[in-house]
């Protein structure tokens, strides 16, 4: 345990400085006009990882301010071709220090490395695709006798931005991206629990972003996300966290009537056909679960196994969850790293509580884990939860933890009514052979997202995004320049000879 922490501890030093991080608005690293400063915390050793700056209503007046100067003097002005370049550019630093930005994700949020390391990959993989799709912001042009309509796609001029902590710095860019190829201006308010790399990647690019166009204030929702989401000179607010926030970030946008991105909460069904083999069932059901250690909107917490197949499926699923390697996620064999916070177990655990209360069968898990290191840090045991009503809390509210419940079908009509039974609808998954199942499957459920044969994926060019409480908006493709424009239509009258 001590020689983990000192690992940890050691890498630290040297991918972050000692003093506490500034914001970075106009161009310029500041301090900010408030004194206070917070510490975001290594989960897996429970120690402090990194100091920043709580962000007040003036320092995001300042920022807004910067981005509005960035936009009209310079961004709005660079051609499609220009913001490509820059786009380009951002990426190929990014890919360069790629294993530092992949060690910092896991000394902040604990996810293991080779999971951080597809983060990274990922982000750069948005930053290319939007560099091209920024070449492919174009109007149209509409026939009507002399009336002639042409349209144009504009920026809405400063975006502002807030983004949580299980993917942080692939979430940062997931929605700088895209605004940026639009040509908006941004301020960006990154999760308190994770601000080390975007920070550090902030000073890795500063050089090759013209001033104010990306700037980033660090701090807490009430302090610092509030303040920048109500704000009357930001336009258009993207939101990624938990859907209780993202209602009161509508509301917020509502008094200035701007436009919302949403990505919200999920719990989302993965629905195992009765001609699935068990083994690759359960190898895709360990993936839709416990990826990012359950930290993953689109995971797949309710998993839908058909009646005649049960008993096989349940002993390969717990066999293939036992082989999961929890631990430090420094190690490349590492699986399972610790939850982002102590506030995170805490939740898990009281779910976990409601399910024991419940009656409900713990199969597997079900507690922190206890030795050495582990219990310093935020650990939770892979946990499977079954006997459970399917209209539980447990059973329907967002988790965000190792926690899997199961749930038994038969009824093809009546499993598609208790999947769909849920306020959120961000994703689901399916494992079958039969072609003509999973296209009913794709068809009936309710979400934004459905995966077959495979979840959690992600590439860029495929819009993401979620039915019902789980958002508005589609991200990570094309149509998301078009959440990031507005529309303009010029007619003109040609005259009766035309
Ligand atoms: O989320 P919050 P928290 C869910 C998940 C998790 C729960 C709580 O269930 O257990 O939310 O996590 C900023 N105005 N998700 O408390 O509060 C905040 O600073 C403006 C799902 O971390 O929604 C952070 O940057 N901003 C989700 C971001 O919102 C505010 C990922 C998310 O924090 C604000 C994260 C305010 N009033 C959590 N209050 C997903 N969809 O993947 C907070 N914030």
């Amino acid at each position: 345990s001590a020689r983990i922490k000192d690992r940890h501890a050691a890498l630290a030093d040297s991918l972050l400085p000692s003093g506490p991080l500034k914001h970075f608005v106009g161009g310029e690293w500041i301090t900010g006009s408030g004194d206070n400063t917070f510490e975001s915390i290594n989960p897996t050793t429970g120690e402090a990882l990194v100091r920043v700056y709580e962000g007040t209503k003036e320092d995001i007046d300042r920022a807004v301010n910067a981005a509005w100067e960035a936009y009209e003097q310079r961004w709005a002005g660079a051609t499609p071709a220009e913001r490509q370049q820059v786009l380009h550019m951002l990426a190929d630093r990014l890919e360069a220090r790629a294993e530092d930005f992949a060690r910092l994700e896991v000394l902040d949020n604990g996810k293991p490395i080779i999971e951080a390391r597809e983060d990274i990959e990922l982000a750069v993989d948005h930053l290319r695709y939007f560099a091209g799709a920024a070449r492919n912001i174009e109007g149209k042009t509409v026939p009507n006798g002399e009336l002639h309509v042409q349209t144009r796609r504009e920026p809405y001029g400063v975006v502002g931005q807030i983004v949580p902590w299980n993917f942080p710095l692939l979430l940062a860019i997931w929605k700088l991206a895209p605004a940026l190829a639009a040509g908006n201006t941004v301020v960006l308010k990154p999760a308190e629990q994770t601000p080390a790399s975007l920070l550090t990647y902030m000073r890795e690019v500063e050089d090759m972003l013209p001033d104010g166009v990306v700037n980033v204030v660090t701090g807490s929702g009430p302090a610092t996300g509030a303040p920048l989401v109500s704000h009357e000179r930001v336009p258009k607010v993207a939101f990624t966290g938990s859907t209780e926030v993202g209602q009161g970030v509508m509301k917020a946008a509502a008094n200035t009537i701007s436009d919302i991105t949403l990505e919200l909460g999920g719990k989302s069904p993965l629905i195992v056909a009765p001609d699935a083999a068990p083994t690759d069932a359960a190898e895709i059901a360990v993936d839709a679960m416990f990826f990012n250690s359950g930290e993953c909107c689109s995971a797949g917490t309710r998993l839908f196994v058909h009646e005649s197949s049960a008993d096989e499926f349940v002993d390969a699923f717990l066999d293939a969850i036992g082989q999961l390697r929890m631990g430090d996620p420094l190690n490349e064999a590492t699986d399972i790293g610790p939850q982002v916070s102590r506030t995170e177990v805490e939740k898990t655990l009281h779910y976990i509580g409601l399910a024991r209360d419940s009656d409900a069968d713990i199969l597997r898990g079900g507690g922190t884990a206890e030795e050495g290191i582990l219990a310093e840090g935020c650990f939770v045991e892979p946990t499977v939860i079954a006997d459970i009503d399917a209209d539980n809390t447990v059973a329907t509210q967002e988790i965000f933890g190792p926690v899997e419940v199961l749930l038994e079908w038969d009824d093809y009509d009546e499993m598609v009514a208790r999947a769909n039974n849920v306020d959120y609808g961000l994703a689901a998954g399916v494992v079958t052979d039969d072609l003509s199942f999973a296209h009913r499957i794709a068809a009936d459920i309710k979400a934004g997202n459905i995966w077959v044969n495979t979840f959690n994926r992600l590439p860029a060019g495929q819009p993401f995004g979620g039915y019902k409480q789980s958002g508005i908006g589609r991200e990570g493709a094309m149509e998301t320049l078009w959440e990031y424009t507005q529309t303009k239509s010029i007619t003109m009258d040609l005259g009766e000879n035309q």
